[in-house]
């Protein structure tokens, strides 16, 4: 059988280590005077520099129904990933292109995943995916099971800044307010339901990523594997994966770099990750 898996941009990857065929369908990122498609060829540093400089508005829009038609392709069991329906429209576009797409291929199916969450969390639930493809397993199988794992995977963010968020009406503009003090940090985290959590609020870098290891702990994380993102914060990001072993000599931890979507709203500095749970 033919198989693909596709996601929204939001994961924050551009390929994956498998042999399946795999499709990314990307946000936007748009001012009065530009629009940042988030696709590889994206210069998210660039974006992010512009942003910084740029006072007007600035918003997001995700996949059409058309843009996840025509990343389907012809495959006969398709696996698609979005961002959590909670906070973006893409699930719902998603839904609307599997009826579709099922209605005008009756031997093929969309097995559709609303991540209830985003980048590191998204990338967990692909790699598991790709991985159930390759051992030959029946698509209805890889889907329960990566339903199943699904259940056990999480996703906390720490943030110098929720202006982004508010703005677009993703969080209240009181927390933004609190968090927009110097060297605040907000830690956030995605809900069951795929919305956005405070955890708790502190002062300095230094801080919050000792604050991430508890709360990682407190959410379940014994040791397995991690999906680290940052927004130009490589350091940031080494110093998390070092308090995080220091904890956890096996963990299994990779670090990336956030994407134009996850940039826009983790801002810079930002850390996102997705971790597994027992
Ligand atoms: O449809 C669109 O325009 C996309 C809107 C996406 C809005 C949220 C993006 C979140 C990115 C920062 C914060 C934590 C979110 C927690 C997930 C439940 C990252």
């Amino acid at each position: 059988m033919n198989y693909r898996i596709v996601e929204d941009s939001s994961a924050n990857i551009n390929h994956i280590n498998s042999q399946v065929a795999f499709a990314s369908v990307p946000l936007k990122i748009i001012t009065a005077d530009r629009e940042f498609v988030d696709h590889a060829e994206l210069n998210v540093a660039e974006m992010i520099s512009y942003l910084q400089e740029y006072k007007g508005k600035s918003s997001t829009a995700c996949p059409s129904v058309a843009d996840w038609l025509a990343v389907f392709g012809e495959a006969e069991a398709v696996f698609c990933f979005t961002i959590t329906s909670k906070l973006s429209g893409s699930y719902n576009a998603a839904r609307l292109a599997k009826e579709d797409y099922e209605a005008a291929h009756p031997n093929r199916t969309v097995f559709l995943v609303d991540s209830l969450s985003t980048g590191g969390e998204m990338q967990l639930l692909i790699e598991r995916t790709a991985q159930l493809l390759t051992q030959s397993k029946q698509p209805t199988e890889v889907y329960r099971e990566v339903c199943a794992y699904q259940k056990k995977t999480r996703l906390l963010f720490a943030l110098q800044s929720l202006n982004n968020l508010a703005n677009n009406g993703r969080v209240n503009p009181l927390l933004a307010k609190i968090s927009g003090a110097l060297g605040m940090r907000v830690i956030v985290r995605a809900s069951e339901q795929g919305e956005l959590v405070t955890l708790s609020k502190c002062r300095g870098e230094k801080k919050a990523l000792e604050k991430l290891v508890t709360h990682m702990s407190e959410m379940g994380y014994q040791g397995g594997a991690v999906r680290l993102d940052h927004c130009c914060n490589r350091s940031a990001a080494e110093q998390l994966r070092a308090l995080i072993r220091a904890q956890y000599p096996n963990a299994e931890i990779t670090i990336g770099e956030t994407g134009g979507l996850c940039s826009f709203y983790a801002e810079k500095g930002g850390l996102i990750l997705g971790f597994e749970t027992e």
